[in-house]
């Protein structure tokens, strides 16, 4: 377990990585395991028992996120590898690498501490792994944060932690990664990532909204940490686009308090803003993306009532080949009912 394969990059092989979003349902890990190299499996459902997770081995990176998914029992998130993969782990964190992605899952049970103390505690063991691995550049951060909208000391839960995580990003670079800070069901903050050895990221924002780290005090005294999305460059060829959690934000505030079906039209028109070759040449990215090229799409509903409105307009806005998974989550702002994540691949 100490073996870990430090990063290295050798011309001649060819790195990749492949993240599938898979109805639980359609597909069997073992089976999976035996064909493919497996970075990590990320299971969503609001079940209890989790054998599925368990067959994979006590090395993998899983985790259940409890947030109950509208159309399916569960879904997985499998990343997988053309590379060998060596696995470590400690008391809150597991890993896996393959010389030039570094996939992690923490998983710390709050036990009454204080939310701002276990953000930075996450993120601080986060980055000493990242450095001692040597895979410091990071591609995407899943953030997921029980009871997110409740406050404590008068002060909301989602604020708390973009404190803890700040304080260990001021301490570590502040660079910001594309992100998703959602809300999830029981007692632990789950976090998973991906970096990559060699620093191929551009971090993208979007014009028609803030810059998250410079959200006003409003919202938090520390702002949160993330960018709009993240470019990764493989090579001429090959590239990826990870879309950040994106809600109902315009500038720093939150529009259409109340209506759902507007909320999600702005939610998808700040996505296409963002992908656009316009957007994304400000950074000298010389590709133009558009809504039917995001593939594992992540819809975010906080409200039952308002899974039809929402699957509708989405399931028009995107393409009918990808995979979309509509889970049930409270959104960082209480007013926002909806938040929408994609890969573009
Ligand atoms: C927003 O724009 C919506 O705290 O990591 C989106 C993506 C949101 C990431 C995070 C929060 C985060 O502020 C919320």
């Amino acid at each position: 377990k100490e073996e870990i394969s430090k990063g290295t990059i050798s011309n001649e092989e060819f790195p990749k990585v492949n993240v599938h979003l898979i109805p639980a349902d359609l597909i069997r890990l073992k089976e999976i395991q035996k064909k493919e190299n497996i970075l990590g499996v990320i299971k969503f459902s609001d079940l209890n028992e989790h054998e599925d997770l368990k067959i994979l081995g006590e090395d993998l990176p899983t985790m259940n996120i409890k947030m109950k998914p509208f159309m399916e029992n569960a879904f997985y998130e499998i990343w997988t590898s053309d590379q060998p993969i060596n696995y470590g782990n400690n008391e809150i964190l597991k890993f896996a690498c393959d010389g030039y992605h570094h996939f992690l899952t923490v998983n710390i049970k709050e036990q009454n501490r204080d939310l701002r103390e276990i953000g930075r505690l996450a993120y601080d063991s986060i980055f000493e792994i990242l450095k001692r691995n040597n895979y410091s550049n990071i591609s995407r951060v899943w953030n997921h944060i029980p009871n997110i909208n409740e406050f404590s000391d008068a002060k909301e839960r989602y604020t708390k932690f973009c404190h803890g995580r700040a304080e260990s990003f001021e301490v570590n670079g502040n660079i910001y990664p594309a992100a998703t800070g959602i809300g999830c069901r029981g007692d632990s903050l789950c976090i998973y990532m991906l970096s990559t050895v060699q620093n191929i990221q551009k971090y993208i924002e979007n014009p028609n909204q803030t810059p998250a780290y410079k959200y006003p005090p409003k919202y938090g005294i520390k702002s949160p940490s993330f960018a709009r999305a993240t470019y990764t460059n493989y090579n001429s060829l090959i590239s990826r686009l990870y879309i950040s959690g994106t809600a109902s934000i315009l500038g720093s505030d939150t529009v259409h308090v109340g209506n759902v079906g507007k909320q999600c039209e702005t939610t998808l028109e700040n996505i296409r803003v963002l992908i656009s070759s316009s957007n994304l040449s400000n950074y000298g990215i010389k590709e133009n993306f558009t809504l039917d090229n995001i593939d594992c799409i992540k819809v975010y509903i906080k409200n039952n009532e308002d899974f039809e409105v929402i699957k509708d307009i989405c399931s028009n806005a995107f393409s009918k080949n990808r995979s979309i998974a509509y889970l049930k989550a409270d959104v960082c702002r209480n007013d926002l009912l909806v938040e929408i994540e994609g890969i573009v691949q």
